[in-house]
């Protein structure tokens, strides 16, 4: 099975004015595609070829340290596994804050909704370098973490809930450095708090199975 570019969910212009048209267009269709391309042509012959992408990633972290050639696979791979969360993490008015069983544990674990936003846009915004910001499930307890590079949760055996990317293409053509600006605006107006639901109640039942 050859990776396939998943669908974006929604319009290139459907995130103004928090993310452009020209910011999305390019970051999907040259960003995202290239790391799936590049993974479809890296696993050729390697024993991982027509894996689904999660086990590409899975099994490609695991095996890079004893070989190099996993180095590039893995990044590739995580890349376009983060990507595709990374949209489906965002939705045109969104931001409104986590419902239910998740609004309780989001004011167990950090406070208050509020908390939760503040706390999310600073290691957002002070991740050094290229990454990711994640909001994960571990053991039952929510937690931010960043992530360098491609560096993914799903490795590390958390479950994610929502991510932002802070790798600079996601944000400078409409904000230059100002990346503060960038991680408030998604967190205030496009987080898919639905979609962050259904991650939650997966990891959920996947603790009770
Ligand atoms: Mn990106």
């Amino acid at each position: 099975m050859t990776i396939e570019l998943p669908d974006l969910g929604y319009a290139y212009d459907a995130l103004e004015p928090v993310i452009s048209q020209k910011t999305l267009r390019t970051h999907y269709e040259k960003h995202h595609r290239g790391y799936v391309e590049r993974v479809n042509a890296l696993v050729r012959g390697t024993g991982l070829a027509g894996g689904p992408l999660e086990t590409i990633v899975l099994r490609s972290a695991e095996r890079r340290a004893a070989e190099p050639a996993m180095t590039a696979i893995f990044n590739n791979a995580a890349q376009a596994w983060n990507h595709a969360f990374y949209w489906r993490s965002l939705r045109p008015a969104g931001g409104s804050g986590a419902q239910g069983a998740l609004a309780a544990r989001v004011a167990a674990d950090f406070g208050s909704t509020a908390g939760f936003a503040e706390a999310y846009k600073s290691a957002a915004t002070g991740h050094f370098g290229s990454g990711w910001a994640w909001l994960v499930a571990e053991g039952g307890t929510l937690k931010i973490v960043t992530t360098g590079n491609a560096e993914t949760p799903i490795a590390r055996k958390q479950v994610p809930l929502l991510v932002i990317d802070v790798w600079e293409h996601a944000y400078y053509l409409d904000y230059q450095e100002r990346r503060a600006a960038y991680v408030a605006a998604v967190v205030d107006q496009l987080l898919d708090w639905r979609f962050a639901a259904r991650n939650f109640e997966q990891a959920a039942g996947a603790r009770a199975a």
